[in-house]
């Protein structure tokens, strides 16, 4: 099959990122990450709704070696729909330096399950972004949860800001660990200080099984680099629930429109989010470690 044709205005990943001047500290996990393709080996779903660059393993693990960062989590990305193939061969290759994050739908088969957990699967993704995916009925989610729980996978959820007091009651019926993306992508022109922000973070206080990534802030500055405007955001999860964030890069990077960032400088950014050594330990390895690597 030919590769497929990138859309005319997707910007491609920065293929020289500088070398970051903070060294990760040895065990640091990548925790959100994505694989395309390589199109014309995994071609992308018909449902997408955008065809990117292709951007598969072997640019990932050089990434991730050019970094310092020693394992990644791959997130299934919506471009590949519900078919993991390419995802699940990219932690198959990467052995032990890889878990995955799935997308499936209610039909996946118990053997399918058991097979994508064999590869290194510890999770399935629920998304709400409708930029990105078509919506799924609650009752068909939490029936993929009651399923996905008894592997002790967890789940990650994808939403906007304005969707989190809609989501609250799904989101307590859930049955295993929930991983929110991008801190529930703030609107961080309103300050961290915004009820909207601040429910987000009583959230996290009262459900002791909800984690956060504090991911993005390329996606979620205003500003732009160096993101100086999310700063204040991902510390105040960072500060609050240091056992339960998780640090990623995003490579490579979907859907970015202003700007494509320098994945280095991504890195520089993790001591200004998480200052001290103790707290560095736990975001990039103690918790990521604790979630996907517990076998
Ligand atoms: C992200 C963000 C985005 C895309 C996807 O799977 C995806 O297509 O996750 C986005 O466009 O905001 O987390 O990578």
């Amino acid at each position: 099959m030919n590769s497929q044709q990138m859309d005319a205005d997707w910007l491609v990943f920065q293929p020289n990122p500088s070398k970051p001047k903070f060294v990760l500290p040895k065990g640091t996990v990548d925790a959100h990450c994505h694989v395309f393709g390589p199109s014309a080996e995994f071609p992308f779903a018909p449902e997408r709704k955008y065809t990117p660059c292709d951007a598969g393993k072997a640019q990932l693990f050089a990434l991730r070696d050019f970094l310092g960062v020693e394992r990644n989590v791959i997130v299934q990305a919506t471009c590949h729909g519900r078919d993991n193939r390419a995802m699940v061969d990219a932690c198959r290759a990467a052995g032990e330096r890889a878990r995955g994050i799935a997308s499936v739908g209610p039909d996946v088969s118990d053997g399918e399950l058991e097979a994508m957990d064999e590869a290194g699967v510890r999770g399935v993704r629920f998304n709400f972004v409708m930029r990105l995916v078509d919506a799924t009925p609650p009752e068909v989610f939490l029936a993929i949860a009651e399923r996905i729980a008894r592997l002790d996978w967890h789940i990650v959820v994808y939403f906007e800001a304005a969707d989190l007091t809609r989501l609250i009651p799904f989101l307590k019926r859930l049955p295993t660990v929930i991983v929110v993306d991008h801190m529930g992508r703030p609107d961080v022109a309103k300050g961290v200080d915004h009820p909207d922000f601040q429910a987000f973070l009583g959230l996290m206080g009262e459900m002791d099984n909800l984690w956060s990534k504090v991911t993005c802030p390329e996606r979620l500055s205003v500003q732009g680099p160096p993101y100086d405007d999310v700063v204040p955001f991902a510390r105040a999860v960072v500060d609050a629930y240091p056992d339960r964030v998780l640090w990623g890069t995003d490579w490579p990077h979907p859907n970015m429109k202003t700007h494509m960032p320098d994945d280095g400088m991504l890195v520089d950014y993790i001591p200004r989010i998480a200052p001290e050594p103790d707290s560095q330990q736990k975001l990039l390895i103690d918790n990521p470690m604790r979630l996907y690597w517990a076998r």
